[in-house]
């Protein structure tokens, strides 16, 4: 999934609609961090197909109950936080798989609208990336790479701050954008891509000079932090000693 991607906090599907809509190259339902749950995964996929942007999930753990169920409604793909072995990396694959490849369920309830019915092979072939965000996983970062099934590396960096330094807001950190540059290499070597959650567009073009092509760029839910504080602010600047803030 290269390109800019737009990250969904909000469990609405009127917002990822919104996101969708944005003109992401995909965006990605967050079930880690976000407030999607099982009810609102369907309809929130339904908004974000239904503006033509493909859909990845970021689901909150590597289990087949967690990767099937994202599957099932018809992600393209999932995103797996905090994996720190090759070991746990091809388990990770194995869950978006069917036999033999791999160990998925079959019950593709949405997914099986986009495939021919009597198939039980894999819809457009679900991606599989997987996060490094800590130290582990950096120490394994060529056999993750490696590992079969794998179609990329996505790389947390506030998980990845805390890591190693006991600090998440260091994401636009020099020493990060080194590590980041070890593991676009060797994502190029593995022939898979390279991904991270930028924050920002500024952060954004950080990434891509060194070799990351598959950019994250900010949540519905920063985004909307955001603009609103701006706008009071602004609103307030020019409206100095006009509008008066209520006790
Ligand atoms: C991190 O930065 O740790 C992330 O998981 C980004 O979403
Ligand atoms: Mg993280």
């Amino acid at each position: 999934m290269n390109g800019l991607g737009g990250w969904c906090h909000v469990d609405s599907p009127y917002v990822a609609e919104v996101m969708g809509s944005a003109g992401f190259d995909w965006c990605c339902i967050d079930m880690q961090h976000g407030l999607a749950d099982r009810a609102s995964l369907v309809p929130m996929v339904q908004a974000l197909e239904l503006r033509g942007c493909p859909v990845l999930v970021r689901v909150p753990e590597s289990c087949d109950a967690a990767i099937g169920h994202a599957l099932d409604a018809g992600a393209h793909g999932v995103i797996v936080p905090m994996v720190t072995s090759a070991d746990r990396a091809r388990e990770a694959a194995s869950h978006c798989h069917y036999p033999p490849r791999g160990v998925r369920s079959f019950g593709p309830l949405r997914a099986k609208l986009a495939a021919p019915a009597d198939s039980a092979d894999d819809r457009l072939a679900p991606r599989c990336y997987v996060m490094i965000e800590d130290r582990a996983g950096l120490e394994n970062l060529s056999a993750i790479a490696a590992a079969p099934g794998v179609s990329g590396i996505f790389l947390g960096p506030a998980d990845l701050g805390l890591s190693l330094w006991g600090d998440p807001r260091r994401t636009h950190d020099e020493s990060l954008l080194e590590i980041g540059a070890e593991v676009a290499r060797a994502c190029q070597d593995a022939g898979i891509l390279a991904g991270v959650f930028a924050g920002g567009a500024s952060a954004a073009a950080d990434w891509s000079r060194i070799g990351f092509t598959m950019i994250a760029v900010d949540s519905d839910s920063s985004l909307l932090m955001h603009a609103s504080r701006a706008l009071v602010a602004e609103a307030r600047t020019a409206l100095a000693g006009v509008v008066t803030s209520t006790p």
